[in-house]
């Protein structure tokens, strides 16, 4: 589509703007670029109740754009940003982006019809969580001028004119050309805010905002309104505390801001509180348990063989006055699979990758690892990525600083190469660079209440308190002035933000996440080393034997719920209670399990799109899910690492993973396509809560019928850089 439009002289409107954004100062198209997405919003209800996204999404899509457009509002943005914008973004393209924003925002187009509109939606919420993953970097302002007004301008396209007023769109280039203008005559205090000129859309905005809970939002968007784009004191503080609430909240959508605002301006006054979490990964040998311990200025080394355990949890640093606690993970296959209920939170990871060892030499080993963390982390994460160059043996450095560019760029935060043991100065370079980057980004804030409560809990847990009851819950939360009524609501936050373990069938406890943590690990060691999967109570005194006080009797059942509820188990059906973990089942498909297909079986095989490895612990949740039909030969449950037998009604199958990256599920009997469907079923619910979406395409094979379920991951987890590089390169219009 050309730029065509109403012309102003014998140029576009298009060209209008970028010509004259090219000569304000970069804090000036900077501005604009905000002011133009924040008129834009109200195109996002163009379809009323937001349905131009999918229903389950509407608030993460809201969350992202309001997001951006928070951290780009002039009143957050420093003087080092803008210097930092400035190195990154050269005027020109600076200019053009802002003129985008500005043509966009004002959906001005003679040639509506060309683009889907739903496609335009996905594009702008990409380009939002590209914004979302970096907003730390100083152009989210442009990304979220731009993609505010992309959504703006897709939903328009999308859309005859006739949702809007006689002559809406000539007003409305009008409104902006005098914008670009005030701002660059330094006068601030009289934009136009008459909302009378988006017909219904404003009010409709507003109320539907209301209408699925973000009424917070619609205030905060209708004072930028009326106050002409003013913002005072009361204001400025809101938007500054907005910027600043646990990411765990944020991940939860627009909402859920909206009410986290909403009990901070009840509590009052607000507390910033600056602690960090950080999680040690790697494979076994790399030297994390060495770099903890350097961390902690201590310059022992591990004895040789004398590997980690499942996590220790011990070290806890301050980094300029930060209080973080470091988990040190064993590297073992086997704990992989139960990371993930402990690492949803937002956390600072560092990965170890040893020099040395062919293991860790391996791309392959190195995607793993980062796709972990990325799904993990539900691609939130940062990465210290730390090459241990053990033994001084150097590698090209080229072939890791190529992770910076790769897939998982915006993922990784800086790349270090040092020797871990013996380069103290190096050691504490990165710890400088760590403590840096935790002061910059790791403080949250709280209602002064809701702080209060959660430094007594922890206080708790400190004093080796790690499970703790309602009764006690109850007056910690009420000495802290939070009402009965609210408790719940705290509890709730607590859980979210990992402080505080929380779920329904523990009815009154909470508890202690790294207790929690190392119980877990604990177990999983023991069942390894004894090569069992099963485990019972008797057997849990011989696993803390060691840790009675830490690991009372009436302790062992919050382990099991737990193991059952995050699927890294799941009960013995019937017998001694217990639990039967598959991360702790044979490597290989142990004999006396018979397998016998029929001939006119079919297969469905499930693979990513990227062709990556699955999450070690996919595949021993699938095992969990399909419990009550793995095929069993008394205590012979026919299961290994990478397989499982199953007996459904009137149909078998035998599952197999292969090479970590596909699923083959070979079925056969009378009802083998019921059973099929079951299956799928089962994978496509695990590959949504790992925030994979599927498509499925048949295709025949020399007469089976083999199915492929190609997966992809969300757009959301592309690079950051790359996909600020393809909104500068693509000219959407
Ligand atoms: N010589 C030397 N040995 C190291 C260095 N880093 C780690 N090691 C040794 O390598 C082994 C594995 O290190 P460790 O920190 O336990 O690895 P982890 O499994 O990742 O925690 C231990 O025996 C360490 O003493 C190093 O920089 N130089
Ligand atoms: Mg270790």
């Amino acid at each position: 589509m050309g730029r065509v439009g109403k012309m102003y002289g014998n140029i576009s409107f298009y060209d209008d703007i970028k010509i004259k954004a090219e000569q304000l100062a970069p804090e000036k198209r900077w501005f604009f670029s905000w002011l133009c997405a924040v008129r834009a919003l109200p195109f996002l209800n163009v379809k009323r109740y937001f349905k131009c996204w999918k229903k389950s999404e509407i608030k993460q899509h809201l969350q992202s754009i309001f997001y951006v457009c928070d951290s780009s509002n002039p009143h957050v943005l420093s003087e080092a940003s803008f210097i930092a914008y400035n190195n990154y973004v050269s005027t020109k393209t600076d200019a053009i982006a802002a003129a985008d924003a500005a043509y966009a925002a004002a959906a001005y187009a003679a040639d509506a019809a060309a683009y889907a509109y739903d496609a335009y939606a996905d594009a702008a919420y990409a380009a939002n969580t590209y914004a979302y993953a970096t907003a730390a970097y100083a152009y989210a302002a442009y990304a979220s001028a731009y993609s505010a007004a992309r959504a703006a301008y897709a939903a328009y396209e999308n859309n005859s004119q006739k949702h809007y007023p006689e002559n809406f769109f000539q007003k409305f280039i009008d409104i902006i050309s005098d914008d670009i203008e005030m701002i660059r005559t330094d006068n601030y205090n009289s934009f136009n805010n008459d909302t009378s000129i988006y017909g219904t859309l404003f009010d409709n905005f507003k109320n539907d905002l209301y209408a699925i809970g973000c009424g917070y939002w619609a205030d905060v968007y209708d004072d930028l309104f009326i106050n002409s784009f003013k913002q005072d004191d009361n204001a400025i503080k809101a938007l500054n505390d907005r910027l600043k609430i646990p990411d765990a909240v944020r991940n939860e959508g627009a909402t859920a801001v909206a009410s986290y605002m909403q009990n901070l301006e009840r509590q009052g006054s607000t507390s910033v509180m600056r602690e960090t979490r950080i999680i040690v990964l790697g494979s076994a040998g790399a030297g994390k348990t060495t770099l903890t311990r350097r961390l902690n200025d201590d310059d022992s080394f591990p004895a040789p063989g004398d590997s980690t355990h499942g996590v220790d949890t011990q070290s806890v640093l301050n980094l300029n006055g930060i209080k973080s606690r470091v988990w040190d993970f064993g590297g073992q296959v086997i704990y992989h699979s139960s990371h993930r209920c402990f690492l949803t939170e937002n956390c600072i990871y560092i990965l170890v990758v040893n020099a040395r060892t062919e293991e860790n030499r391996d791309i392959t080993r190195i995607n793993y690892w980062l796709d972990t963390i990325r799904v993990y982390s539900d691609n939130k994460a940062k990465v210290f990525m730390v090459i241990n160059e053990a033994d001084d043996r150097r590698q090209n450095e080229e072939d890791y600083n190529s992770f910076k560019n790769g897939e998982f760029g915006n993922l990784i935060y800086d790349i270090f190469s040092f020797n871990i043991g013996n380069d103290i100065e190096s050691v504490n370079n990165f710890k400088s660079a760590l403590a840096n980057y935790i002061e910059a980004t790791g403080h949250q804030v709280f209602g002064i209440n809701d702080s209060g409560a959660m430094k007594e809990i922890k206080a708790l847990f400190d004093q080796n308190k790690q499970i703790v009851n309602s009764d006690k819950i109850k007056n910690i939360l009420l000495d802290s002035n939070i009402e009965e009524s609210d408790h719940d609501r705290v509890t709730k936050l607590f859980n979210t933000l990992g402080v505080a373990l929380s779920y329904d069938f523990m009815g009154d406890y909470v508890l202690d996440p790294c207790w929690i943590s190392r119980g877990v690990y604990m177990v999983i060691d023991y069942l390894q080393k004894n090569k069992t999967t099963f485990i019972n109570y008797n057997d849990l005194d011989i696993v803390f034997a060691n840790e009675r006080s830490a690991y009372p009797t009436d302790s062992y059942e919050h382990i099991f719920n737990l193991m059952d509820y995050y699927n890294i188990g799941f009960r013995n059906p019937g017998g001694i209670r217990g639990l039967i973990i598959p991360c702790a089942a044979s490597q290989l498909k142990p004999p006396g399990i018979n397998i016998n297909p029929e001939p006119d079986n079919i297969i469905t095989r499930v693979e990513r799109d990227d062709l990556l490895e699955f999450p070690a612990d996919f595949f021993y949740k699938f095992i969990c899910n399909n419990q009550s039909d793995i095929k069993r030969n008394g205590e012979l449950w026919s299961m290994w690492q990478t397989g499982m037998v199953l007996g459904g009604s009137n149909a078998s199958a035998l599952v197999e993973l292969k090479e970590n990256r596909r699923i083959e599920i070979t079925i056969w009997g009378e009802k083998k396509v019921e059973y099929q469907k079951n299956l799928e079923a089962l994978i496509n619910d695990l590959l949504i809560q790992y925030n994979f979406t599927s498509q499925a395409e048949e295709r025949n094979r020399g007469g089976k019928i083999t199915r492929f379920i190609i997966l992809m991951v969300e757009a959301a987890s592309k690079g950051a850089a790359k996909g600020f590089a393809e909104m500068i390169g693509k000219n959407f219009m």
